[in-house]
């Protein structure tokens, strides 16, 4: 970011992320950035709807490169900003008080930027809402790849609650409604005790590709690992990255924080194995960061590094 953008940050009182041009309204251009401010569909924990705040907010002042993860193999590469002609288009207007309706707005919203051609990422907001960029993206694209990085499985039935959609429920949805190709899922991270088995004998059969951190450390599965990231990307793909994922030592400030999670190493590497794709993911999102909740600034850094390397 630069001086100039800084000061008119520092003049404005506006912080768009990581600096970027800000711009409500569709239009042509590599990509946008959009704040979902609603977490209706938390259970436990609320306060991720205030997450796209923290997440400008810790943006301010970053550098737009990345640092190349070594400086003493050769030359190092510098190439242009992770953000060359990104947009930060504000926050998708939804009402912090119907679920449905806010969905709905996060479908219309990424559905209007991606007819121009850009690709979204998203600054959660709960994690319910990836269901509307879903929507939207497969509604132009067809099924999707899918790299869900979460402690949780987020297929439940939605029995529990009375309700199919929350934010533990969006990707049995989504598959419900094949707007993705479950043999193009992975998921990465999974850990969360459980209360029975249904939810992962469904995402079996379905056949999606489940790893816990003790999977993706185990040497003898790197292969395995490498195959499985690459096959999500054989087609248009999404990213979808709960901070959850991420040990709460971390990331303390979600609203469902298991302990045993993942390093920043580890993620940027399933983040980084995106990059092999043939095309570059369509979609993409950073969800439940929850500002209310203690450790919130720190959260927010690490969760904004993430973005950063997502983008480059
Ligand atoms: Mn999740």
């Amino acid at each position: 970011m630069s001086a100039e953008v800084l000061m008119r940050g520092l003049r404005t009182g506006l912080t768009p992320f990581l600096g970027l041009p800000l711009c409500l309204d569709p239009r042509p251009a590599t990509g946008v950035v959009l704040g979902v401010p609603c977490d209706a569909g938390v259970i436990n924990r609320p306060g991720a709807r205030l997450g796209p705040w923290a997440l400008r907010a810790a943006s301010m002042g970053l550098g737009t490169h990345p640092m190349p993860e070594r400086l003493r193999e050769g030359r190092p590469v510098l190439g242009p900003a992770a953000t060359v002609g990104w947009l930060d288009g504000g926050n998708i207007p939804t009402l912090p008080i119907s679920l449905a309706e806010a969905l709905e707005a996060v479908q219309a919203t990424v559905g209007a930027w991606a007819m121009n051609g850009c690709r979204t990422l998203l600054l959660g907001g709960d994690h319910s809402f990836t269901l509307g960029a879903l929507r939207a993206l497969a509604r132009q694209h067809g099924p999707l790849g899918l790299l869900h990085v979460d402690a949780h499985p987020d297929a439940a039935d939605g029995a529990a609650w009375g309700t199919a959609i929350h934010h533990g429920t969006w990707l049995r949805q989504a598959i419900e409604e094949e707007l993705v190709d479950p043999e193009r899922v992975v998921q990465a991270g999974l850990r969360a005790p459980r209360f029975d088995d249904e939810e992962l004998s469904f995402l079996q059969e379905a056949g999606v590709r489940m790893w816990t951190p003790a999977d993706l450390r185990d040497p003898l599965l790197a292969l395995r690992l490498k195959e499985d990231l690459a096959s999500v990307g054989q087609g248009p793909a999404y990213l979808s990255l709960d901070l959850d994922a991420l040990d709460p030592i971390l990331v303390p400030a979600v609203a469902e924080p298991v302990p045993g999670g993942l390093s920043l190493a580890e993620t940027l590497r399933l983040i980084h194995a995106a990059r092999q794709w043939p095309e570059p993911w369509l979609g993409a999102d950073l969800m439940e960061l929850a500002p209310t909740l203690e450790g919130a600034e720190t959260s927010a850094l690490v969760a904004v590094h993430l973005a950063l390397h997502l983008l480059a």
